[in-house]
């Protein structure tokens, strides 16, 4: 057993070598046919957004001939790690990611670094005194997106004298969870008579969203609003709010982020009341960084995504040529 062991991997060796002789289109990373190679470590698939998101980068890589190693981190940072690292050993040319959480990335940025290898945020970006450790970081401003939904709110409730809010967070520790909590609040803290009264993670997924509005609707007996940092989380909120007998939309109101189809969905039905847009068609201009950073030439530090919002009647004129 041992000998066949010991045999297929020899094999599986010649197989690997005589591919890296063979020369071709597809020499593999850092060849010196000067074909990019880019590896991306996606944060996972939690929600309607990040499918998009994937769908999206892949087609622009696609589009621009541009190979891409793909991998998904299924929303744990460790496995984000172990890619990174593993692009880094490939010695592709350039690294891009979308870090699940902001803190942690130092060390294996600072191995990118040394082992000459650009990398481009993409989504998300880190929390890091080091901005030497990235070359560019493409994606929306979440504190913007928080201020929106939070301008909404004061407008909606204007009239009233108090106004109980629950607060249904993103993966703890992501920039978006941490900055739409914060914009949202630079806002309402205006006025006492906004309170959040529950806040708590559902981890930006459909079921994590319903899970954690079934207990709020038992331990509050007054919710006024939903504030979800996604619209996936609104989208299991409602389904809550449906089954405990109640009418998402009128009797609990609902804002969330993201504009996804369901999201724009529910609310030209009127469950949701206003969505914030956060784009993930980010793929284009990926490979505009990509290949700028590759050929060296100067990029950007920070590019922001041009994001809009939604009331019911924009939702009912815009969903038909909704792309995600
Ligand atoms: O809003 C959420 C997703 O990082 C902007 O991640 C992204 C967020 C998006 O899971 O739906």
């Amino acid at each position: 057993m041992k000998k066949f062991i010991g045999l297929a991997a020899a094999s599986a060796l010649l197989v690997a070598l005589a591919g890296c002789a063979g020369g071709g289109g597809d020499a593999g990373a850092g060849g010196d046919d000067g074909e990019l190679v880019v590896g991306f470590a996606q944060v996972g698939a939690e929600s309607g957004w990040r499918t998009a998101n994937t769908k999206d980068i892949q087609r622009a890589f696609e589009d621009a001939g541009i190979e891409l190693k793909f991998s998904d981190a299924q929303g744990k940072q460790e496995n984000q790690i172990k890619a990174i690292r593993s692009f880094i050993q490939q010695q592709v040319d350039v690294i891009s990611f979308s870090p699940v959480v902001e803190t942690g990335w130092d060390t294996v940025l600072g191995e990118a670094k040394d082992a000459g290898i650009p990398v481009v945020l993409t989504d998300r970006s880190v929390d890091s005194k080091d901005d030497s450790l990235y070359e560019s970081f493409l994606g929306s401003d979440f504190i913007a997106e928080g201020e929106k939904a939070g301008e909404w709110v004061v407008s909606e409730f204007a009239d009233a004298d108090s106004v109980k809010i629950v607060e249904l967070e993103g993966t703890t520790g992501a920039a978006p969870a941490n900055d739409r909590a914060t914009g949202f609040r630079n806002i309402i803290e205006a006025d006492p008579k906004f309170e959040i009264i529950a806040s708590q993670t559902g981890d930006f997924t459909r079921a994590g969203g319903k899970q954690v509005m079934e207990a709020f609707l038992k331990s509050n007996p007054e919710i006024d609003l939903v504030y979800a940092h996604n619209d996936d989380m609104g989208l299991g909120a409602i389904e809550a709010i449906e089954a405990a007998g109640l009418t998402p939309g009128t009797d609990i109101k609902i804002v969330t982020v993201d504009a996804v189809k369901d999201g724009m969905q529910a609310l030209a039905d009127g469950k949701i009341n206003f969505i914030v847009e956060c784009s993930p068609l980010l793929g284009d201009q990926l490979i505009e960084i990509v290949t700028a950073v590759a050929d060296g030439e100067p990029v950007e530090k920070r590019i922001v995504t041009e994001e809009t919002t939604f009331t019911q009647e924009q939702a009912i004129e815009a969903l038909p040529d909704r792309q995600y």
